[in-house]
């Protein structure tokens, strides 16, 4: 199969060639790269959303539930999982009394579970690289799932035009959730598992720490609602699907998706240069026992670190060694 050949069966929506393709690009292989390189100008028709929360708070069994009310508004959908601890399996949320066979046997639904592999830019990268490929094979929503915020670093959240932080009651670890001040994050907060009695209680928290962090007025125009839902059965789904709809509106009206995308490419531009800068620094030093004599000295306590990393870009400015060709990947 030749390169082109499945760029253009991608293109045209191939469910293979899109699986294919998703695992060159987190094999980190160089085809993966030049086939996005290829696809690329044919992507941004996609909407994408990022589910982001701890472990067990239901982001798989409510993305499993949009899928199913955008299949019956005809959409076609895309599901990335990066989820090492609860991934999508076939026909089967693995361990979970979910199932999502319906949804694997429906062409119009495309569902990938990523695995921690060393790709450049980490798993995240690799993530982002794949959601360019659903979107260039034509899926109309793409829904990602994400365990925490913030750890990696290109985190696949940040790209998402819409981010749904999910949450659900009387646990720690949402309480945690918050405190880590990923509050500024989400577009729409979603307080999953609301037949448990302590969800308004919840409800009551969040506001709370919203409106401690300044953040319950108006964000450029959009106030984060809280939807309580239950997503094994259902409940809430409309109202999600709604608000979810509203805010998509909201970042189409005045070019505020442009602005958005703008910044995340920035950032994700920017974080590529960077690990392919570290790698080509760790390349150089691997072997270097001019830097294991600096280090030395580091170690010894003649010289601190400041001035090690100082004298070591210096060094690979003389010799042009760090300057050669960073453009390959
Ligand atoms: N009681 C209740 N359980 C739910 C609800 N939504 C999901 N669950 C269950 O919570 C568990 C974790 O769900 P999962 O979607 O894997 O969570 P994730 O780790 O955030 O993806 C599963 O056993 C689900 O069946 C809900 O609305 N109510
Ligand atoms: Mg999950």
């Amino acid at each position: 199969m030749t390169e082109s050949t499945l760029a253009q069966r991608l293109l045209a929506g191939d469910r293979r060639a899109l699986a294919r393709a998703i695992t060159l690009v987190e094999d980190d292989r160089p085809e993966g790269w030049e086939l996005v390189r290829e696809i690329y100008p044919h992507t941004g028709g996609a909407a994408v959303y990022g589910f982001t929360g701890p472990p067990g708070v239901g982001k798989s069994t409510l993305i499993g539930a949009l899928t199913k009310a955008r299949r019956q508004q005809g959409r076609t959908v895309g599901v990335l999982s990066i989820d090492p601890s609860s991934p999508f399996t076939h026909g089967a949320l693995l361990g979970d009394r979910i199932r999502l066979t319906e949804h694997f046997l429906d062409e119009g639904v495309f569902i990938r579970s990523m695995a921690n592999r060393g790709a450049l830019g980490g798993l995240s990268e690799a993530a982002l690289q794949a959601a360019l490929l659903l979107d260039a094979a034509g899926r109309q929503e793409v829904f990602v799932e994400t365990v925490g915020v913030g750890q990696a670093e290109i985190d696949i959240i940040d790209h998402a035009d819409t981010i749904v932080l999910v949450l659900m009651p009387g646990s720690g670890d949402s309480i945690q959730a918050l405190k880590a001040g990923v509050m500024e994050i989400p577009d729409v907060i979603v307080i999953n598992k609301a037949d448990h009695p302590l969800t308004d209680t919840m409800v009551r928290e969040i506001r709370g720490v919203l409106s401690l962090a300044n953040l319950d007025g108006e964000r450029a125009g959009w106030r984060v609602p809280i939807i309580k839902t239950e997503a094994a059965n259902g409940r809430g789904i409309d109202e999600l699907v709604g608000k979810l709809d509203e805010h998509r509106e909201h970042i189409n009206r005045e070019g505020e998706i442009d602005a958005r995308r703008r910044r995340n490419l920035r950032s994700e531009v920017l974080a590529i240069a960077t690990a392919r800068m570290r790698r080509r620094l760790e390349e150089e030093i691997a072997e270097d026992t001019e830097f294991q004599r600096l280090l030395d000295e580091v170690v010894h306590r003649r010289l601190d670190p400041a001035s090690a990393a100082t004298a070591l870009l210096q060094r690979g400015a003389q010799s042009g060694a760090a300057r050669h060709d960073l453009s390959a990947s």
